[in-house]
């Protein structure tokens, strides 16, 4: 159940009941690919760092260590230690950032396992057979995240694939949920609308898709080569057209200025690789700008990497030391940053909603955006 708490101009903020326990939105979903965090973190760590949505993918487990295998264990969130939602993504999009053979069919996708080149074929109904079986709280529908830049011909045909995809999701999935033995009967689907950056072909799509009665609505095929400008222009068209009491997730986004502008165009669900694959490599997020650890300028730095940050690095560690860390190539260094990234991602939502539900989203997000690009350290 999804009820909104608050609004402030377009910028939502909402309650959403799950069997696994409720989400409060704005919200950012903490990247997982494989049933984990990179970076050495562990589903303890999240509940220390605020997390409180993972987000695991369909294709990546399905190849290893096996959907079947996950079931046999009692699901996703048992085999991982997780007892808050996680959603899954369908697979479609990795498929599709896949090199090598790939062939697209009325039917489905067919491509070779990035791990050992074998064929595999993922369709509609497998993917939320895969998806069933891993027990995810929320589903994504098996769509095309069309390349970019696409011909509108080929975007139309892509789009059109896409929603037939869809109406056999939803009829597999509530076949799936209506099982014997299902992991999560009570097993959430929400659609995804695509068109590229074709205002037209988007808003049509999404008038198609707004009367399936999803539980959610995605926006695809945005942040993959298009301009903020163009992704900003495009959220202003479509999120309009999905119904308001349903949840809205922009996939694959993005900086934390990108989230403000989404959360400021009533997007509910953001997810995002940054905050873990920059943590990996010592870049950490500060509200005065990104710092690169491994800069010189750190080496006799003794502040926490932010100033009354929360976070298990920022309190008990100095830059210098993580630098240290860092430079010696030891796991706790790149942990640690990774820790302070999650940490702040999770908590800029925290301080989203509460800005939201107290009327004063426009002045937090204008502060927030000058404090991002003030690069004081
Ligand atoms: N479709 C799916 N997953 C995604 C995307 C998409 O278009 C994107 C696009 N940014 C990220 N993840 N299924
Ligand atoms: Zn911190």
């Amino acid at each position: 159940m999804y009820q909104i708490v608050a609004t402030d101009g377009r910028a939502k903020s909402a309650h959403m009941e799950t069997v696994h326990g409720v989400i409060e939105t704005p919200v950012f979903m903490n990247v997982g690919t494989i049933a984990a965090i990179k970076g050495a973190v562990a589903t303890t760590d999240l509940k220390e760092i605020g997390t409180q949505v993972e987000l695991s993918n369909t294709y990546h487990l399905h190849v290893r260590p096996g959907d079947q295998i996950v079931k046999q264990l009692g699901g996703l969130h048992k085999f991982m230690n997780w007892d808050r939602p996680i959603l899954t993504d369908s697979g479609g999009f990795q498929v599709f950032s896949l090199k090598g053979l790939r062939k697209i069919k009325e039917e489905g996708v067919y491509f070779q396992s990035h791990i050992d080149g074998h064929k595999i074929f993922m369709g509609p109904e497998e993917s939320m057979q895969i998806q069933s079986n891993l027990g995810s709280t929320i589903a994504m529908a098996f769509d095309e995240c069309a390349p970019y830049p696409a011909t509108r011909e080929y975007m139309i045909n892509s789009v059109n694939r896409t929603t037939r995809w869809l109406e056999r999701c939803k009829k597999k999935m509530q076949e799936l949920n209506d099982a014997e033995g299902t992991v999560n009967p009570h097993q959430l689907l929400f659609g995804i609308n695509q068109g590229g950056t074709y205002a037209d072909i988007r808003v049509n799509h999404a008038r198609t898709i707004r009367d399936m009665d999803l539980d959610g609505y995605a926006i695809g095929g945005l942040a993959v080569g298009e301009t903020h400008e163009e992704m900003y222009r495009i959220l202003d068209e479509v999120v309009p057209e999905l119904p308001q009491n349903k949840p809205t997730y922009l996939m694959g986004v993005g900086t934390p200025a990108n989230i403000l502008e989404g959360v400021d165009r009533g997007i509910d669900f953001f997810d995002c690789v940054y905050p873990s694959r920059n943590g990996r490599h010592g870049h950490v997020y500060t509200n005065h700008g990104k710092l690169n650890l491994f800069n010189a300028k750190f080496e006799l730095d003794d502040r926490p990497i932010e100033e009354g940050c929360q976070c298990p690095a920022c309190r008990n560690y100095t830059r210098a030391y993580i630098r240290h860390l860092l430079k010696a190539k030891e796991m706790l260094g790149m942990r640690l940053c990774v820790l302070h990234n999650l940490y702040f991602y999770n908590h800029l939502m925290e301080e989203i909603r509460l800005a939201i539900r107290e009327h004063r989203y426009s002045e937090f997000k204008k502060s927030k955006l000058e404090g991002f690009l003030s690069k004081e350290d």
